[in-house]
């Protein structure tokens, strides 16, 4: 090897780690910058622990207790084991611009002690106009699918993140189910089939 391609090959491999470095810091700052908005959000959003706070401002409950076995259907969305929970929609927040301050849905476990704030979810209906897979706080959004029937019309094609702001998952915050949820204490519980996923923006 000559001497000059000898300091190129050091030159390109000083520059990779430099590049390397810089990226690894601007991807800590930008996690360091979600951390600090997931909190601001959680503080917002502690007002409905309490249920009937949720309901007057207009998230209303859709009853039923969605859990998923765990199974895996081809062209369909997978849900590892787990329950969703009771999802209280703000039916006139959907399809409006996104906004991480205010999910589209809360997500309340049943317990002994009454219904617990545990999860959020944001909604994106897909349009004509959708160019791109919605992304907050770093996150893609799962889908496009179908909705999620029989408590939402299959023809609500939409994009949707689940954030576990108040219950730990060990699947991860942003995993679409949370294994240490439960509808075993749920007046309706229901057991749904994962859902069908759509073609999306080319
Ligand atoms: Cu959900």
């Amino acid at each position: 090897m000559t001497r000059t391609a000898r300091l190129g090959r050091c030159g390109v491999l000083v520059l990779t780690g430099v590049l390397g470095a810089w990226l690894g810091a601007a991807t800590a700052r930008a996690e360091d910058a979600n951390k600090a908005d997931i909190e601001a959000l959680k503080k917002s959003l502690a007002k409905y622990e309490d249920y009937t706070a949720a309901v007057r401002d207009l998230y209303l409950s859709t009853v039923g207790c969605v859990h998923y076995a765990g199974e895996k259907i081809a062209g369909a969305m997978y849900y590892p084991k787990g329950a969703m929970g009771i999802h209280f929609v703000n039916v006139p927040s959907v399809g409006k611009p996104l906004d991480p301050m205010k999910p589209n849905v809360l997500i309340y476990e049943p317990t002994k002690k009454g219904l617990k704030l545990v999860g959020v979810e944001w909604l994106v209906p897909l349009t004509p106009d959708t160019k791109e897979v919605p992304t907050l706080f770093g996150q893609k959004f799962m889908g496009p699918m179908e909705g999620h029937y029989p408590l939402i019309p299959r023809e609500f094609v939409h994009y949707d993140l689940h954030a576990w702001l108040f219950r730990d998952n060990p699947n991860g915050m942003f995993s679409p189910t949370n294994p240490k949820v439960t509808c075993s204490r749920a007046d309706f519980p229901m057991l749904e089939k994962p859902t069908k996923m759509m073609p999306g923006p080319m």
